[in-house]
C-alpha cells in the first residue's frame, strides 16, 4: 500500500487494506461481490487521498476530474467487474477501458491494491521509464485494457471488444467510462451508431457527466444534452444515475441485462467535478489540471481525512 505521507506533507493516507487480519482475495474476483456502501464510499475518498498524494510526486494531474468519477471506479472494481488480477489478460474478463485517460491517478492505486503489480510502483509514478504515467498505457501497465489520453476512441475500441466477444462466444462485459466533454471528441458517435447497429448488449458506457470539460461547461463548447434522447436515438438502453450514490450505481450495474441481450447500455452518471472536496467543487474549472500548494494540500487531505474518520466512526 502506498504511504502518500512523505508526497503530502499531511497525515498519511488512510490505508484500507494492510491490516494482518484482511482475508486474502480469490483469484477470480466475480461479478457483484459483497460490499457495503460505506465500505465503496471509503474507498472513494481513499482513491481521492492516493490521487493527492500521486500528484504531488508528478507535479500535475487532475484533481477535479478524478474526483468526480471515484465511486465509479470504487464501485466497478470492488464490486461490479469481473477480474483476475494475477492473470489480467484472462480472456474472460470483463474490460474496462478508461476513456478519459486523464485520470489515471484514480486508477493506478485501485490496480496496486487488487495486485495487478506492486504497490511500490506508484512511488515512481510519473518518472521516467515508469509504467504508470498521467495517462493509462497498455503497453506497460497490467491491467490496462487500452491506452487512453487522446480523447474520444476508447468507446470504438470498447465496441470492437464488445463484438469480439460475440463472434469468440465469450460472455464477458466491456466497460468504457467517457467524460462528458469527450463526447465531443474522436469516433464516439460512430461507435455509438455501432453498437446499436450490431446489437451489443455486453457493452456499457457509463458517461461521467459533471457538466464540464477542459475549457468550462461542457455544452457551452458544443451542447450534448440530452443525451439519454441521443444514446436511445443509436439504439442504446440508457439509465440516469445519480454518480455519487454508490447504492444507486450498485443498482444501476447489478440491472444490466445479461450479456446476451440487444441493445448496448448508456449510464448516464450525474456527477460534481471536484465532489469531495470543498473548494473543487465550486470551482472545479479551476482545478481541472492544477497542483495544490503544501497548505491547500493540507487542508484537502484534512477534509477527506475527517470524513473517512467520521464513517468509520459511525460504523461502530
Ligand atoms: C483528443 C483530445 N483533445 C483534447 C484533449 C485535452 N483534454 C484533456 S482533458 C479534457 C477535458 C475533458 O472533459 P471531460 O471529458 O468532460 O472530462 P472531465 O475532466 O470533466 O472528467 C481535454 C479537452 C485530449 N486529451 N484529447
Ligand atoms: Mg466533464
Amino acid at each position: 500500500m502506498v504511504d502518500n505521507s512523505q508526497a503530502n506533507g499531511g497525515p498519511a493516507a488512510r490505508d484500507l487494506s494492510d491490516g494482518a487480519d484482511q482475508p486474502a482475495r480469490p483469484a477470480t474476483l466475480e461479478r457483484g461481490r459483497p460490499v457495503t456502501d460505506a465500505e465503496l464510499l471509503r474507498r472513494a475518498d481513499w482513491i481521492r487521498l492516493q490521487t493527492v498524494g500521486l500528484i504531488a510526486r508528478a507535479g500535475l494531474g487532475h484533481y477535479s476530474s478524478t474526483f468526480s468519477c471515484a465511486e465509479i471506479v470504487a464501485t466497478l472494481y470492488y464490486h461490479a467487474l469481473r477480474l483476475r488480477p494475477g492473470e489480467p489478460h484472462w480472456p474472460d474478463r470483463d474490460r474496462f477501458l478508461l476513456g478519459k485517460g486523464h485520470v489515471a491517478t484514480g486508477l493506478w492505486p485501485v490496480l496496486a491494491d487488487l495486485g495487478y503489480y506492486p504497490a511500490d510502483w506508484l512511488g515512481q509514478f510519473g518518472k521516467v521509464g515508469s509504467p504508470l504515467n498521467d495517462h493509462p498505457n497498455m503497453k506497460l501497465a497490467p491491467g490496462i485494457d487500452f491506452s487512453s489520453g487522446s480523447l474520444g476512441h476508447n468507446l470504438s475500441v470498447g465496441t470492437g471488444m464488445a463484438l469480439g466477444a460475440r463472434l469468440s462466444g465469450r460472455d464477458y462485459r466491456t466497460f468504457v467510462l467517457t467524460g462528458d466533454g469527450e463526447l465531443q471528441e474522436g469516433q464516439v458517435w460512430e461507435a455509438a451508431m455501432a453498437a446499436g447497429h450490431y446489437k451489443l448488449g455486453n457493452l456499457v458506457a457509463i458517461v461521467d457527466a459533471n457538466g464540464f470539460s477542459g475549457s468550462g461547461p461542457t455544452s457551452a463548447a458544443m451542447n450534448i444534452e440530452p443525451l439519454a434522447d441521443r444514446f436511445a436515438a443509436f439504439g442504446w438502453l440508457t439509465r440516469e444515475v445519480d454518480g455519487h450514490d454508490v447504492a444507486a450505481l450498485r443498482r444501476a450495474f447489478g440491472a444490466l441485462p445479461g450479456t446476451g441481450s440487444q441493445q448496448p447500455v448508456c449510464l448516464i452518471a450525474r456527477t460534481r467535478k471536484g465532489h469531495g472536496v470543498d473548494m473543487m467543487e465550486k470551482q472545479p474549472q479551476a482545478w481541472h489540471l492544477g497542483l495544490l500548494s503544501p497548505e491547500q494540500q493540507a487542508d484537502v487531505v484534512a477534509e477527506i481525512t475527517a470524513r473517512m474518520e467520521l464513517a468509520a466512526g459511525s460504523a461502530q
